[in-house]
């Protein structure tokens, strides 16, 4: 008995069935394929040279762009790893003037209260790079604004609190996945936080049991758009190898 466990722990043999016990299950060759390292260096290289031409974008053309890239972009972030899989965001896509225009309205104010009043000068003093103020006509320009909520709780259909896991986390790797995906397909976004975000509950009619995350700015950029001339850290100051 004590031999066959040991063969069995050393076997090089490959395992049937999965070692993780699941209550339902589907084969993970659904999902995923092997591919060769070759393959691999080159699309990590390749996807690697892709990302690093993102850049936060504050001039917007309203050229339309086809709400299916949006919508597919949308999809991709609700394929995020979250906390048991209970996927507490919703994402809130305003599109029409009439919604743009009170989104910039009650961002504008939010952010003379911060620039004028709010933000210490150490925290002003970093933005100078990026030259922001509370002026965001953008808000209006750019064809989607995408407010995207975190659900502290959720609710079942009898309208019972469900408690949510690793909110914040499950919600910016969701983030983090939409910005790559409209990357990939070619628009530009921005990252903004207006703070704080209470208003696009209103404005957007989300329940009190969402929380606005972040809001991403999103189409064409304007033809003449400049970016600050800011760099990434190394891989040697951002990582090490133990
Ligand atoms: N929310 C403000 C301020 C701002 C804060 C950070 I941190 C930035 O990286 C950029 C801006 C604004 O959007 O202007």
């Amino acid at each position: 008995m004590e031999d066959k466990q040991v063969n069995d722990i050393n076997s090089k043999q490959p395992k049937t069935g999965s070692d993780h016990r699941y209550v339902n299950s589907v084969p993970l060759s659904e999902f995923y394929n092997e591919l060769s390292q070759d393959e691999m260096k080159k699309r990590s290289d390749e996807f690697y040279r892709l990302m690093k031409r993102r850049r936060s974008v504050r001039d917007f053309s309203s050229r339309a762009v086809p709400e299916e890239i949006i919508k597919n972009a949308l999809m991709t972030a609700g394929t995020a790893p979250n906390g048991a899989n209970l996927q507490p965001w919703h994402f809130a896509v305003a599109e029409s003037p009439g919604i743009k225009k009170k989104i910039r309205e009650a961002a504008e104010e939010e952010e003379r209260a911060f620039y004028n009043d709010r933000a210490p000068d150490e925290w002003l003093d970093k933005l100078v790079p990026l030259g922001t103020d509370e002026h965001k006509p953008f808000l209006e320009t750019a064809p989607y604004l995408i407010a995207v909520f975190a659900q502290s709780y959720g609710l079942d259909p009898a309208g019972n609190k469900q408690k949510h896991y690793y909110v914040k986390e499950s919600v910016g790797i969701a983030c983090g996945m939409l910005i790559t995906a409209l990357h990939n397909s070619g628009l530009a976004t921005l990252t903004h936080t207006p703070s704080p975000m209470g208003f696009l509950n209103e404005i957007l009619d989300r329940p009190s049991n969402e929380r606005a995350y972040l809001l991403i700015v999103t189409g064409y950029p304007s033809e003449s758009a400049e970016v600050p001339d800011i760099r990434k850290k190394t891989l040697e100051r951002i990582s090490s190898f133990h």
